[in-house]
């Protein structure tokens, strides 16, 4: 069996663990394990790098062209894998633009059947979110235009088709957004080259080699927990580092499946960038948490001549060989890498509460499941807020669920049960919160979401989200 070959699988799942009170900066029994499990990994190939995507300038826009199609791919052996892809047969290209860009885009549906594509992390106005309201019926397009405003980041995008994102994105529909501004020069960015994405998944197989999505309502539940893992569509791939330092664009693409992530020679490195931009200042670490739709930036040093492995504390696996041989010095990081991020209060701030619970087959908020025809909350532009989330644990239920905001950026201002770690300072959009724990976001919103085309919060555990817990608030 190919999986046993180099993967290690904990039944337990990674969200679940959460949950039961793990601290991330614990570690899980794990030393010693992952050196003699990765020497015997078989070779996998050259870790891929997503291709960017082409466009055309036309009246000032930069026009890209997204089709969104079902497609085969040969992830291991002879066996060949129905998947969905953008532009491709699995995942997308990534999209690179400058703060400042106007930009087009024309989304083809391909698929046999309706899909929507989200633009996550982006501050957009509702009617270009990409939400469950923006359908692209199949065979038809999605045109959509808008100006890149906001600060250098690292979003992507993903399906967000009522009831079946966890589907479509288990399937293989996703693609990095990276949007660069000045202080993006103060870290690596030669895209490809010193500046890697990162998109981390895992899946299940069946014995023919198809993807075996749900089987269960425990799944659905519980969180599905794949045992192969795959980096930028691919299992366990070898890095090859030209430089010394690289920056690393990590994203959890993964459906379900909660991350610690650090290196099996425990080297330290920096946290340079969280979900919504670049942080003030870089901060070492060596092991970061990472839940589904989260990204964090960090910049590694490596050493000539060594061979080292990036690896999931949680699942006690292997992720990505890395193998240096010569590498060009490059310069070590300023201080201070950019602005801080920070909300101004508003006077007389609104405070809103979202209790997020499970019970049998369903995930609500506020005890309501998501409705397409409902309204529940209603913001008004340029005034900040607070948004309390909390996670009612029940003895019956214990799950994180990593809680997304569309069309802005939030500040953490504090969690009861966990401090709030150096890559979840700055501009966030997704923030995990773990079973009965409370957190506290400054939230607000510059662009506008009208009742036709009102933006989503939700779970980003996408099996969470397609059981209900979303839902949707306008921006006036
Ligand atoms: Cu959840």
């Amino acid at each position: 069996m190919f999986r046993r070959d180099f993967l290690r699988f904990s039944a337990i799942s990674a969200t679940a663990l959460l949950a039961t009170g793990c601290k991330p900066e614990e570690g899980f029994a794990f030393d010693g394990l992952m050196g003699s499990q990765s020497r015997e990994s078989e070779e996998r190939g050259a870790l891929p790098i997503p291709p960017l995507a082409e466009y055309t300038k036309t009246e000032g826009k930069k026009s890209f062209d997204l089709e969104v199609r079902a497609a085969e791919k040969n992830f291991f052996g002879s066996k060949m894998t129905k998947t969905f892809g953008v532009n491709g047969d699995f995942l997308g290209p990534t999209i690179k633009v400058n703060r400042g860009d106007k930009v087009w885009f024309n989304v083809k549906n391909s698929l046999s059947e309706k899909t929507t594509i989200h633009w996550h992390g982006l501050h957009v106005d509702g009617k270009n979110d990409g939400g469950p309201h923006q359908v692209i019926p199949v065979g038809e397009s999605w045109k959509t235009d808008f100006e890149i405003d906001q600060r250098a980041c690292t979003a992507w995008y993903h399906p967000h088709q009522m009831d079946r994102t966890g589907y479509q994105v288990y399937m293989g529909i996703a693609g990095f957004f990276l949007i660069d501004d000045e202080e993006s020069k103060n870290l690596p960015h030669e895209y490809g080259v010193d500046d890697i994405p990162l998109v981390i998944q895992d899946r299940r197989f069946s014995q023919d080699g198809e993807f075996r999505y749900i089987s269960s309502m425990h799944d659905r539940m519980m969180g599905m927990a794949g045992d192969v893992f795959l980096v930028n569509g691919a299992i366990h791939p070898t890095f090859e580092p030209k430089n010394e330092r690289v920056r690393l664009r990590v994203l959890n693409g993964s459906n379900s499946r909660i991350y610690t992530l650090g290196f099996d020679n425990k080297q330290e490195f920096d946290v340079v960038a969280s979900d919504g931009g670049i942080l003030e200042r870089p901060t070492k670490m060596k092991k970061i948490l990472v839940s589904p739709g989260e990204r964090v930036e960090i910049v590694v040093k490596f050493s000539k001549n060594s061979a080292l492995n990036l690896i999931d504390y949680m699942s006690e696996t292997s992720l990505m060989k890395i193998e240096t041989k010569d590498l060009a010095t490059s310069k070590e990081l300023p201080e201070k890498l950019a602005q801080p991020f920070s909300i101004t209060p508003s006077k007389n701030e609104k405070l809103r509460v979202f209790d997020l619970s499970m019970g049998r087959g369903v995930a609500l908020i506020n005890n309501k499941q998501m409705s397409i025809s409902r309204i529940d909350e209603e913001v008004e532009i340029g005034t900040s807020e607070i948004w309390r989330i909390r996670n009612n644990q029940s003895m019956m239920m214990r799950m994180a669920h990593p809680f997304h905001i569309h069309g802005c950026s939030f500040e953490i201002l504090k969690r009861e049960g966990r401090p709030i770690y150096a890559f979840e300072k700055g501009a966030k959009d997704t923030v995990l919160v773990a079973s009965g724990e409370v957190v506290d976001v400054r939230v607000i919103f510059h662009k506008r979401a009208d009742k036709e085309n009102p933006y989503m919060y939700h779970c980003h555990n996408l099996e969470h989200e397609d059981l209900g817990m979303m839902g949707q608030f306008t921006v006036t």
